[in-house]
């Protein structure tokens, strides 16, 4: 696989391994071994000290993780990839590498739910603050810098609400003040957003959704330098040890291989629901970075291919009659995560955000009524059906 750069297309189902290196074996093989043999006692001095590359111990490096890392180090344009037993694994690893006590993380206004749990772990226990900013200008971002923020984490599109963060501009400022920039792009993946390439330093997925299409594993990734990747792997990942097992990382190369066309089913479907939500008389506010309406369309327009997979919108009346609408679906889930072939849908105030005070939510734009919506690849008319008879039976 000499001859790059090929199409990301191309990449999401080659890079990161070569088949005459495996027998032949067309598909990445499964190493599903807790440990490696040394051939003698000398060959395992050298490892552990670093003198000679190979594998040791899979907490500390498996063939089958590497190649899903190495994948997604293309696809996310950065230098090395380093792959987490969950999401959450993978942010918590990754703050408590570029943080020490006492400093300060600047967040979007809005993060999951047990981000947010994390940040205020952080705070109670080690002294380091936190504080969220619409990063909406650069007034407002260079106003929330202070002199022990350590770095700047961003979700966009922040998970639920759908809005965006301009990244091209946060990391120019941040670049002038000398502070990394973490995107969490769980909700647009590789394939619609590429925040390496927009000055920004760490990426960190769950890939639990759309790397994952399958919602049959729990799996965190994150991107970024080669040295300071490496300083993670030999510290809070090996010693905090939330690794990926070997199995989880064959599972995610095999679901990588549709990502580029699933997101455009996603999409595609995604926004035809839009148009029949955006009309409906029993939807108060909707909220989807596709809508030429959304105040961040036009950063949609620049840093994203197309709009995503998820909408959020609130339902006229009370929580109850979300409750209530939710109930009335059949073909639609009523589950969390997202980015899975099956349409799911959640009530961010009372599950994923749940854990979030709720004077905090409500700053976040996250209201009692509202709903989100992960569109599948079912067929649009079936899914537009089902939303059709459940609004019409509140
Ligand atoms: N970052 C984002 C943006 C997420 O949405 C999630 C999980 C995580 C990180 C954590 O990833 P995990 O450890 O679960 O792999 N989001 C969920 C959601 O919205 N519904 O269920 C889980």
């Amino acid at each position: 696989m000499s001859q790059k750069p090929f199409h990301f297309e191309t990449e999401v189902i080659h890079s990161g391994y070569s088949s005459e290196k495996y027998e032949g074996s067309l598909t990445p093989p499964l190493f599903q071994t807790a440990t490696f043999t040394f051939d003698n006692a000398l060959q395992g001095e050298k490892r552990f000290a670093g003198q000679e590359e190979g594998f040791i111990y899979s907490r500390l490096g498996n063939p089958t993780v590497k190649m899903l890392e190495d994948r997604m180090a293309a696809l996310e344009k950065g230098e090395a990839g380093l792959a987490f037993s969950s999401g959450m694994a993978a942010v918590s690893a990754i703050l408590v590498a570029l943080t020490k006590s006492g400093d300060h993380i600047l967040c979007s206004q809005g993060v999951y739910g047990c981000t947010f749990g994390f940040l205020e772990l952080l705070k109670e226990k080690y002294g380091i603050s936190h504080q969220f900013s619409l990063m909406d200008s650069r007034e407002e971002i260079e106003k929330n810098i202070l002199p022990n923020t350590a770095c700047i984490y961003i979700e966009t599109p922040i998970n639920p609400t759908m809005k965006l963060v301009d990244l091209a501009l946060v990391s120019k400022i941040a670049r002038e003040e000398g502070i990394p920039v973490i995107v969490d792009n769980t909700f647009s993946s590789p394939y619609l957003q590429q925040p390496l390439l927009l000055g920004c330093d760490v990426v960190i997925h769950s890939a639990t959704k759309y790397i994952c299409g399958h919602g049959d594993v729990i799996a965190g990734i994150a991107v970024g330098k080669k040295d300071f990747m490496k300083k993670v792997a030999m510290t809070t990942q090996k010693d905090i040890g939330g690794i990926m097992s070997p199995f989880d990382a064959w599972l995610l190369l095999r679901g990588l291989k549709t990502l580029a066309v699933r997101m455009d089913r996603h999409c595609e479907n995604t926004s035809k629901l839009f148009g029949f939500l955006k009309n409906h008389p029993k939807v108060e506010t909707i909220f989807y970075p596709g809508d030429e309406g959304h105040p961040d369309f036009p950063i949609m327009k620049k840093q994203m291919k197309q709009a995503g997979g998820l909408i959020s919108f609130s339902i006229k009346g009370t929580k109850e009659t979300a409750q209530e609408f939710m109930d009335k679906l059949n073909l639609i889930k009523i589950a969390v995560s997202l980015g899975d072939s099956e349409t799911l849908i959640q009530h961010p105030a009372t599950m994923t955000h749940a854990v979030i005070p709720a004077e905090e939510r409500v700053k976040m734009g996250i209201s009692e009524t509202l709903l989100r919506l992960s569109v599948g690849l079912e067929s649009w008319e079936d899914l537009q059906a089902d939303l059709e008879q459940a609004l019409s039976a509140i």
